[in-house]
């Protein structure tokens, strides 16, 4: 297996403040540079950004304002030591976007979502990322006969089509979920999110981000979805979590609900040589509502903890014993190894 080190990465939004559909905050607010400071005390080594993590507001701020204040993110990122991963749309907040952004009805609000999307190319081009994520949130639908499915792909295409044209250097990373706030979405998995790649004006430059607790929710084994995703190079962000079941999307730390699944996703990131070419593993995981302010960071501390033990436990794990129970269909004593492996024995 390929040894390497990995870097760490997660988003001001992982400091979150508990608030959820049934309920208010449950911590305060945080500052920007606070967040940043504990990134760097926690050692990560990138941050991810919405564009309007970066430049808060974005709708109401001209070019101008755009480029000074994300000339000085970039200067305080620098300060820090730490690198901007992605900057990735927010298409789900203003009101132009509440029946979709790329897949609205409205071709105004389509229109804005285009042009919003290619702000966020501004954005990432400041901050020195090459790298555009889209989580297409509500591109989707309630109801089947709300929306003609056929037409949307097109919608799709069409705008990452136009935001390859808007800067011949990005590259973008879809980032598929089921479900969420949509009753289904219109890109649910790699494979989907691979083949819109296809159709696009430049398909070398459309790969994809795994986060774990979408393939969960899609009924998808994450390490398969891995295996899948790399066998095309294609596996360019990676957002690693733990969600128990098909519920609300829990962005529970990585490994929290299923230990043996987390070790499947290392298992598969280490044999594809996950990193090497400067890929980040990114958190996106939330603290438990239930948090208290001085525990705010463990989420993120425990999730890469997790993570690197797991990283120790797939290099000690005994490929040659496991090929030769693997040769003698022996999937009984196999299933106990992996067990036994884990629990230290
Ligand atoms: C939502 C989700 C987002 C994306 C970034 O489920 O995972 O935070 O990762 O837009
Ligand atoms: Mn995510």
């Amino acid at each position: 297996m390929a040894k390497h080190n990995y870097k760490f990465c997660f988003g001001p939004w992982n400091i979150s403040e508990g608030q959820d559909p049934y309920g208010p905050t449950t911590r305060p607010p945080q500052s920007f540079d606070w967040k940043l400071a504990q990134l760097k005390k926690l050692g990560f080594d990138a941050m991810m950004f919405h564009d309007d993590d970066a430049v808060p507001d974005i709708d109401s701020k001209s070019d101008a304002q755009l480029r000074k204040e994300t000339k000085q993110l970039k200067k305080k990122l620098a300060d820090a030591g730490v690198a901007a991963e992605m900057v990735a749309p927010r298409l789900w907040f203003d009101p132009r976007t509440i029946d979709g952004g790329y897949t609205s009805n409205d071709p105004k609000c389509r229109k804005y979502a285009v042009e919003r999307s290619l702000r966020c190319i501004d954005v990432a081009k400041y901050l020195g990322t090459d790298l555009i994520v889209l989580w297409l949130a509500r591109e989707g639908s309630y109801i089947r006969e709300a929306k003609n499915a056929r037409k949307c792909v097109d919608y799709l295409v069409e705008a990452v089509d136009a935001m390859l044209a808007y800067d011949k250097k990005i590259r973008i990373s879809i980032e598929p979920k089921p479900n969420e706030p949509m009753d289904h979405a219109y890109v649910p998995t790699i494979g989907h999110a691979l083949a819109i790649a296809q159709l696009t004006s430049d398909p070398k430059r459309v790969g994809c981000l795994i986060e774990s607790a979408h393939a969960i929710l899609a009924g998808l084994d994450p390490a398969d979805e891995i295996d899948f995703a790399m066998s095309f190079g294609k596996l360019w962000s990676l957002h690693l979590n733990d969600q128990n079941g098909l519920k609300f999307d829990q962005d529970k730390p990585f490994g929290s609900a299923n230990l043996r699944v987390a070790f499947n996703q290392v298992r598969a990131l280490e044999r594809n040589g996950y990193g090497k070419n400067g890929e980040y593993v990114c958190f996106d995981v939330h603290p438990f509502r239930t948090t208290k302010v001085e525990h705010w960071l463990a989420h993120l501390d425990n999730s890469r903890r997790t993570f690197l033990k797991l990283v120790q436990k797939a290099r000690s794990f005994k490929e040659k014993q496991a090929q030769a129970l693997i040769k003698d269909r022996n999937y009984a004593a196999l299933d106990q190894m992996v067990i036994e492996h884990l629990l230290g024995r």
